[in-house]
């Protein structure tokens, strides 16, 4: 029976605007004949209780806040859309993968896991890439990260994780890191997070921008097609700009220079007609298959290398809105990896079982009612009915007697049949039989295969990176025998990474933990190198341009030219903003040079003067901007007067120093070779 529509979801009183801009009233529609003075007697006596529009509007403000998200509480959002581009009714009957060039709205939030809303954009951490589809059956939520796996197996362990990353119980700090005492005893105490630990000591945790990092479902889940037929698939986003990280130095400096630098990037592409895209790939597969590998692909800490099966793209997702209110949308947007539609499923994974009551119960301590799903970015955009009624909020009014099922009183004709749709969600079939038990499968207690095969697959400075990244971390934590547990742990995954942690904070090699499971070696997969596959491009990257008094605008604007060709943007820094008087004209700069640093930027340049040049030579922000270029390992491009402020900086040409006009085939890259010259890493 098909379904009949009760609410539009986004009509009714999710639309309600504000009244248009000419009067001013208070929330139930008086209008205020004055703003900027409560009600007093006399102007200079005390104010009345009776003023209830300076009343209700403090009352107002002082309920504004309401609970961040306990974990993911930073992000950034964007609406878009997905397309279909390879549909696949064979494998599923979902609506949204049914025919070619077929479109769904999506709302995307992006965000950091362990720091709170106000935390910075660029710290050390994994990233969530929640995506709601607003299907013609319903909304699916596609829950994941920029990590293809998670730090523990079951579900009851997420608290305590949570608890071990997030602020230390007593001190309230670090915000937003994972180096301190209280995460490495867990992760030392708990060696199946160690695959997820190791990816966030690369660089896969400082991406570049939001539009340049990869998104996972995690889990294994089904697709299962009209006839029944049920396969595994796993969900993959990827970039259409590429990977691209930053690199460490980079990311602390950024939390000072920008803390909002993702959020930015994301808004500001969008705003620029610049979208991002992504193509959904999955890799889809069958018992058979699951069977013959020697892991469980139940277990959410592990991965099925592309390698071992491909991806298949079968979309497109592109995100080409800003929200108009970030509070309205991005903050009070519930995703649940319990919205799922007919033709996905869910699997037995017991980090996905526990995550089906999770995220509906936090919501109702975040939004405060059962009737989040009425808030508009929640509200599906197909029809929907039921008998649910009342509770906090309700803004739909239902109309008729009945708000029971069946009956005969408000629904078409006299009989009223079925109300359950044929098309309708229904589980796949599965026969379950075994034992009540808190036990975990022996097929989950290989911890340090994958770690290792991930290890094995990084290039050697992305290597370097790694653990350079566990000194860093382990340096912080002040308990002697938590380090020592975890480099013991490390000797598991590879012997030289062990010994190169133990030997980067200067202790002894430890016994090797006793595993569960001995380790095995698997193939190594390129798919997870980041260096292996950059696209060198100049798309969605951006160029920071110094220029000042007297510089040639002729040579400046052929220069911004030439990178705008090929899909780049550049941001013009001067010591002053201006306007300033340049040879051939004037010219105003986009930002400060004292508030515009390098760290912003994915390539600098400079064309200036040689007087200017001298005069900004004894700058300390003019040296600190080429020197940070430079050891973030960006690409300089300068005219011939500029060189005196790089001999100051003590710049040494290399390949990524060159002529300003070599700058747009520069800056698509990063030099990474350089690294080894400047920075000793572990
Ligand atoms: Fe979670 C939020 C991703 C395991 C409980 N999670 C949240 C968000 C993302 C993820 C991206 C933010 C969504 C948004 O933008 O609003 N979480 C994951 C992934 C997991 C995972 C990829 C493992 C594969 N999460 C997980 C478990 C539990 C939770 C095992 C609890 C048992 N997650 C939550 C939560 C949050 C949440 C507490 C906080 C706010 C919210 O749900 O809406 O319920």
């Amino acid at each position: 029976m098909a379904r009949t529509p009760h609410d539009t979801g986004l009509g009714n009183a999710g639309e309600t605007q504000q009244r248009g801009g000419e009067v001013l009233t208070s929330n139930h529609g008086i209008p205020f004949s004055d703003n900027q003075n409560s009600l007093r007697v006399g102007d200079r006596g005390p104010t009345l209780l009776e003023d209830f529009l300076l009343r209700e509007k403090i009352f107002h403000f002082d309920h504004e806040r309401i609970p961040e998200r306990i974990v993911h509480a930073r992000g950034s959002a964007a609406h878009g859309v997905f397309t279909c581009t390879d549909p696949i009714p064979d494998l599923t009957r979902a609506a949204l993968f049914a025919e070619k060039g077929k479109e769904t709205p999506v709302f995307v939030r992006f965000s950091t896991v362990a720091g709170g809303a106000g935390s910075v954009d660029t710290p050390r951490d994994v990233r969530g890439f929640a995506v709601k589809f607003y299907t013609e059956e319903g909304n699916w939520d596609l829950v994941g990260n920029n990590i293809p796996v998670f730090f523990i197996q079951d579900a009851i362990k997420f608290p305590d994780l949570v608890h071990s990353v997030k602020m230390e119980a007593d001190r309230a700090y670090p915000q937003a890191a994972t180096a301190h005492d209280t995460f490495w005893d867990f992760v030392s105490l708990m060696p199946e997070t160690l695959h997820t630990v190791i990816w966030a000591m690369s660089d896969r945790a400082i991406p570049r921008s939001y539009r340049m990092m990869q998104g996972f479902g995690v889990h294994t889940f089904k697709l299962v097609n009209a006839a029944g037929e049920e396969r595994f698939v796993k969900f993959h986003w990827r970039p259409v700009l590429g990977l691209q990280s930053l690199v460490w130095d980079e990311s602390a400096k950024l939390q000072g220079a920008d803390n909002d630098y993702h959020r930015r990037d994301l808004y500001e592409a969008i705003a620029a007609g610049d979208f991002p895209q992504w193509e959904l790939g999955v890799q889809v597969f069958d018992q058979a298959l699951a069977d013959g590998l020697p892991y469980d692909v139940l277990d959410a800490t592990k991965i099925i290398p592309e390698e071992v099966v491909p991806l298949r793209v079968i979309g497109r997702l592109t995100l080409n809105r800003n929200p108009d209110n970030f509070f309205a949308e991005t903050e009070q947007a519930a995703f649940l990896p319990s919205n799922i539609v007919p033709g996905v499923d869910f699997t037995d994974d017991p980090l996905l079982q526990g995550r089906l009551f999770s995220y509906l119960d936090t919501q109702k301590s975040r939004l405060g009612t059962t009737n989040f799903h009425q808030i508009p970015v929640n509200a599906p955009k197909c029809p929907f009915a039921n008998m649910m009624r009342d509770g906090m909020m309700q803004t739909h009014i239902p109309k008729g007697r009945a708000n029971y099922e069946p009956n005969s009183l408000d629904m078409a004709g006299e009989d009223p049949g079925p109300r359950a749709s044929v098309t309708g969600f229904i589980t796949a079939p599965q026969a379950v039989q075994g034992e009540k038990l808190r036990q975990r499968a022996e097929s989950f207690g290989d911890h340090y295969s994958q770690p290792r095969l991930f290890w094995r697959s990084q290039t050697a400075n992305e290597q370097a990176h790694i653990a350079s990244a566990f000194v860093f971390e382990l340096s912080k934590v002040t308990l002697p025998h938590v380090r020592i547990r975890l480099v013991s742990h490390l000797r598991n995954i590879e012997e030289e990474l062990a010994q190169r942690v133990a030997t980067g904070l200067g202790i002894d090699l430890p016994e090797a933990a006793p595993p569960f499971r001995p380790p095995v070696d698997l193939p190594p997969s390129d798919a997870l190198s980041i260096q292996k596959n950059w696209q060198e491009t100049l798309k969605g990257r951006k160029v920071g341009l110094l220029f000042a008094e007297g510089s040639d605008k002729a040579a400046i604007d052929g220069l911004i030219a030439a990178i705008e060709a090929e899909g780049g943007t550049v941001f013009t820094i001067a010591p002053k903003v201006g306007p300033l008087q340049l040879k051939g004209g004037t010219m105003q700069a986009d930002g400060q040079l004292a508030g515009s640093p390098s760290v912003l930027f994915d390539a600098v340049g400079m064309i200036l003067m040689p007087e200017q040049a001298e005069k900004l030579a004894r700058d300390s922000a003019a040296i600190g901007f080429v020197m940070d270029a430079f050891a973030h390992l960006k690409a300089i491009g300068h005219c011939k007067g500029s060189q005196v402020i790089l001999d100051r900086a003590g710049i040494a040409p290399d390949e990524g120093v060159g002529p300003y006009d070599g700058l747009p085939a520069m800056a698509k890259r990063r030099y990474w070779a350089r690294e080894a010259t400047l920075r000793d890493l572990a």
